[in-house]
């Protein structure tokens, strides 16, 4: 396993030191253009970073992750979207990447089928399209997947039902109605709570869409609703914290648990004031690291996207492609008072 809590320190600091020589860059629009060079030779490879949305700390950090390997493989980067979590903002970006034919898109689907249209029509110029964090698993080349749905939705529920003693109401407060990753990882916790925790019942799942207002308001009426409501759980960055914020000041806290996934850096002090008790990540720079590294695989032919190939992702180490042409990160990471003041990001 790659995320282990000295590895994550130690990225911690390479993120600082990172930042402190690098200027990613993110432009808002496709016409934007502005790409940087990252010291890439004549015929070195040229990215198209598109994430769900633009301003989300969690996507900030794979991109710090994306800018140190495509520094490493001398790639030249871009990175695009939009401001909001939608498929169809995500289109005309990739249209554009397509246009000034990139050698490969990393994207975030905020969509599993919505993308494909424009996804083929890239991988018919020659582009490579290679997801991660979200797929479109029906059109990409590769996905690269932080941890398995059943793994996530596991440490999703062991959370629920610890901090709801379990048994009584939980919720779900999610990202974007159409989001493959968050509601394959709801799809996976509904199994799970309705083979082994009966006694637990899941009253609704609300969207904040990735926005912080939506989901701070999405909360608000959740409690309104379910006065009986023992913990909010919240698969989504933008949502864990949103959440995290209306309860830890109002009557709720103290009866309502937050819970979900979440940063560090945006719920420590939630943890501290006793809101959160525990939530769960992945480590983002590495999923973009190892993504950048996946990319120049495929683009130099060392890995197809078939079961069996193998690379090396710089220094997260060796790889090996499993079935559906999705590579692993691996597994989701539990956060708490006693952990968390040693992670930065
Ligand atoms: C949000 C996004 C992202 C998801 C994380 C956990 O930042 O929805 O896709 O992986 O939360």
């Amino acid at each position: 396993m790659k995320f282990t809590k000295t590895a994550v320190a130690l990225s911690a600091v390479a993120l600082v030191l990172v930042s402190a020589c690098t200027t990613p860059t993110v432009t808002g629009s496709p016409s934007a253009g502005a790409s940087e060079s990252t010291g890439g030779a004549a015929g070195a490879l040229t990215m198209t970073f598109l994430p769900k949305n633009l301003g989300n700390p969690y996507f900030d950090t794979s991109t710090k992750g994306m800018e140190t390997a495509a520094k490493e493989i001398g790639a030249t980067t871009e990175q695009v979207g939009p401001a909001e979590a939608a498929a169809d903002a995500q289109v005309q970006y990739i249209e554009t990447a397509t246009q000034q034919k990139v050698s490969a898109i990393a994207l975030s689907a905020n969509d599993q089928t919505a993308l494909c249209d424009s996804v083929k029509a890239a991988q018919a110029a020659g582009v490579k399209v290679v997801t991660f964090d979200s797929d479109a698993p029906t059109c990409r080349d590769l996905f690269i997947n932080q941890a398995t749905s059943e793994g996530i939705a596991k440490v999703l529920v062991e959370m629920a039902v610890d901090q709801s003693g379990g048994s009584g109401e939980i919720a779900i407060l999610s990202a974007t109605a159409n989001a493959t990753n968050q509601n394959a990882w709801i799809d996976a916790m509904k199994a799970d709570l309705k083979a082994n925790h009966p006694d637990i019942k899941l009253v609704e799942v609300a969207y904040g869409d990735d926005q912080d207002q939506k989901s701070f308001d999405e909360t608000a009426s959740l409690l309104q609703k379910h006065p009986k409501l023992k913990v909010i759980v919240a698969p989504t960055t933008v949502g864990i914290a949103a959440a995290a914020r209306y309860v830890s000041t109002s009557d709720a806290k103290g009866k309502v648990m937050v819970t979900g996934l979440g940063t560090p850096n945006d719920m420590r002090a939630f943890v501290k004031d006793g809101t959160v008790k525990e939530f769960a990540l992945w480590n983002p720079e590495e999923l973009g690291y190892l993504t950048v590294h996946a990319i120049k695989a495929l683009a130099d032919g060392t890995i197809t996207g078939k079961e069996g190939d193998k690379f090396t992702a710089g220094k997260l180490g060796d790889y090996t492609v499993g079935a559906n042409q999705t590579v692993l990160l691996g597994d989701p990471y539990k956060f708490n008072a006693d952990n968390i003041d040693n992670f930065n990001f």
